[in-house]
């Protein structure tokens, strides 16, 4: 995935006409659009290769499972024409390793969920999300999923980790979290949804964080 603006897309809509209008306009301001179960339960996996035409595509299904289910729902995923696929961290190295075996044959990245931005997330996750990102680490995972309501967590995530992976980071906007803040505190992208797809203009909306982002890396 290649870094300009260090935006995420998080499209959660359920219309297809109005993702595709969404995905669109904003383009320009977003490196990639990230979608889950709104989009895709409504819609179908088709929507996938049509919202490709516009960003890389990263398949949000928090993968959770044994590793040969993890391994067949890659598969599909894969198939579907993304480019990766968000996986949780907490069902072990079993578990991560198969979807990234299936990632390095279709040439395609894993993300890893250390620990979540809504405040339930503090409850069970946050207790064992450095251990995720050292052994997300350990698996060649592409990058980890840091919480961008707590910067703070996700400077402690980017110490454990270095350079060697990526961090994308939601919960900006509609969550409380700053982007500013999040790409100061060491993550590589922001993922924005509702700040940007209810917006009355999505595409000013993209503009101005995308904008935000730049001044903060220039500054
Ligand atoms: O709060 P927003 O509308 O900006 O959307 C955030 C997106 O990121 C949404 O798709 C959500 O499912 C996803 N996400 C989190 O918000 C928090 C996480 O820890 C992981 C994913």
């Amino acid at each position: 995935m290649e870094k300009k603006s260090c935006l995420i897309l998080a499209l959660d809509v359920s219309d297809r006409e109005e993702a595709l209008k969404i995905a669109e306009d904003v383009s320009e301001f977003v490196d990639a659009i990230k979608v889950g179960y709104p989009l895709i339960l409504a819609t179908g996996l088709g929507i996938i290769r049509e919202l490709a035409e516009f960003a890389p595509i990263i398949a949000d299904f928090k993968v959770a499972d044994i590793p040969n289910t993890n391994r067949l729902i890659c598969e599909h995923v894969f198939e579907a024409g993304t480019d990766a696929v968000i996986v949780q961290g907490f069902t072990g190295r079993d578990s991560l390793d198969a979807c990234i075996e299936i990632a390095s044959e279709y040439g395609k990245d894993v993300f890893v969920v250390s620990e979540m931005s809504h405040p339930g997330g503090a409850e069970f996750l946050q207790p064992v999300g450095e251990a995720i990102a050292r052994m997300a680490a350990e698996a060649g995972a592409f990058g980890l999923v840091a919480p961008a309501t707590r910067p703070e967590r996700v400077t402690a995530i980017r110490k454990i980790i270095g350079d060697k992976l990526t961090i994308i980071s939601p919960g900006v906007g509609a969550q409380g979290g700053k982007a500013s803040d999040v790409i100061a505190a060491g993550a590589d992208w922001v993922i924005v949804g509702r700040a940007i797809y209810k917006a009355e203009s999505p595409r000013e909306a993209a503009r101005k964080i995308a904008a935000e982002i730049e001044a903060k890396l220039k500054g």
